[in-house]
């Protein structure tokens, strides 16, 4: 079994000397609480789009109650899942780091739900909807299928979006800065259940490694950040991350 959850060794040391570690995590990482990872987000009767197609501002003007159930129900499959191991794992990595970075371009709000107030949203959270036009915070939409009537601001009757980022907007420029700055100056930066095809997010391990931080990817498939690891775990982030605490521990 111990075989099967072996961490490279060359890992463990570099994150015993380490005294700044960073951690970017995806989609993959709510895998094991149920949440299908954002590839897999278009199941049932979403199966017939692509994600960017739904995660764009130019979709939402042009359909916007479609958007708007989209989001509704990834929320209401968020609210039935709870944090996993590997969420867990990565709370207690505060204590056990001098300095320690949770970067996450998930949405889903499963790491501070875990307790990791201080993550770096990248891409938002789908909780928090804002009115398109007026940007004042505002309850979420009761919408569920795109026959819907939209949801609007009570205010000044905007359409209302959720508080992600979409494809073809900037990140919020703090939790940017903050990212960058954690990529900058790690000795260790973990990559865990992302497919590392978004930017800037994506950008993250390079930047790590080209200050010659050791660089490790945990994610069951290869991708396009494999080639410029360390060190690669091929299993789900919620053996792999329990995994590496017991081998510190050891
Ligand atoms: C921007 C919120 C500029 C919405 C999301 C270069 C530089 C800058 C930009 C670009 C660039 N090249 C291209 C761009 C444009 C674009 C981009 O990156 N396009 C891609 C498709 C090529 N980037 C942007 O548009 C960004 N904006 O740069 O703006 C700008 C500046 C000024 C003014 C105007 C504009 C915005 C990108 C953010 C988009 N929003 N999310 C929503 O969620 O609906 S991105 C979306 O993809 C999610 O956040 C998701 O997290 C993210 C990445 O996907 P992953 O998390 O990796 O999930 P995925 O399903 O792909 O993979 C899951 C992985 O987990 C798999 O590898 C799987 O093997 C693994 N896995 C499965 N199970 C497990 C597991 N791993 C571990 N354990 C398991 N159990
Ligand atoms: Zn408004």
């Amino acid at each position: 079994m111990m075989a099967a959850d072996q961490i490279p060794t060359a890992l463990v040391d570099r994150l015993r000397s380490a005294r700044r570690v960073a951690v970017l995590t995806g989609a993959g990482v709510s895998a094991e609480s149920g949440i299908p990872t954002f590839r897999d987000a278009l199941d049932g009767l979403w199966s017939r789009f692509d994600p960017r197609e739904l995660a764009t501002p130019d979709a939402f003007i042009r359909h916007p109650a479609r958007v708007q159930a989209w989001y509704r129900h990834r929320d209401r499959l968020v609210d039935a899942c709870a944090p996993n191991p590997a969420h867990e794992t990565l709370t207690d990595f505060y204590a056990r780091f001098e300095t320690f970075s949770l970067i996450t371009q998930n949405v889903d709000g499963l790491h501070r739900r875990a307790g990791s107030e201080a993550a770096v949203r990248l891409h938002g959270s789908l909780n928090d909807w804002r009115c398109f036009a007026c940007a004042r915070p505002a309850p979420p939409p009761d919408v569920r299928s795109e026959t819907d009537v939209p949801g609007r601001c009570p205010i000044c009757r905007g359409l209302l979006r959720p508080g992600v980022v979409w494809f073809g907007e900037p990140l919020p420029p703090d939790e940017l800065d903050r990212a960058m700055e954690a990529a900058a100056t790690a000795d260790v930066f973990l990559s865990v259940g992302t497919s590392g095809e978004v930017y800037p997010a994506a950008g993250l391990p390079e930047m790590a490694r080209q200050q010659h931080a050791f660089v490790a990817e945990i994610n069951p498939q290869a991708t396009p950040l494999s080639a410029g690891m360390d060190a690669v775990i091929r299993l789900p982030a919620g053996r792999a991350l329990p995994a590496i605490a017991r081998a510190l521990d050891s």
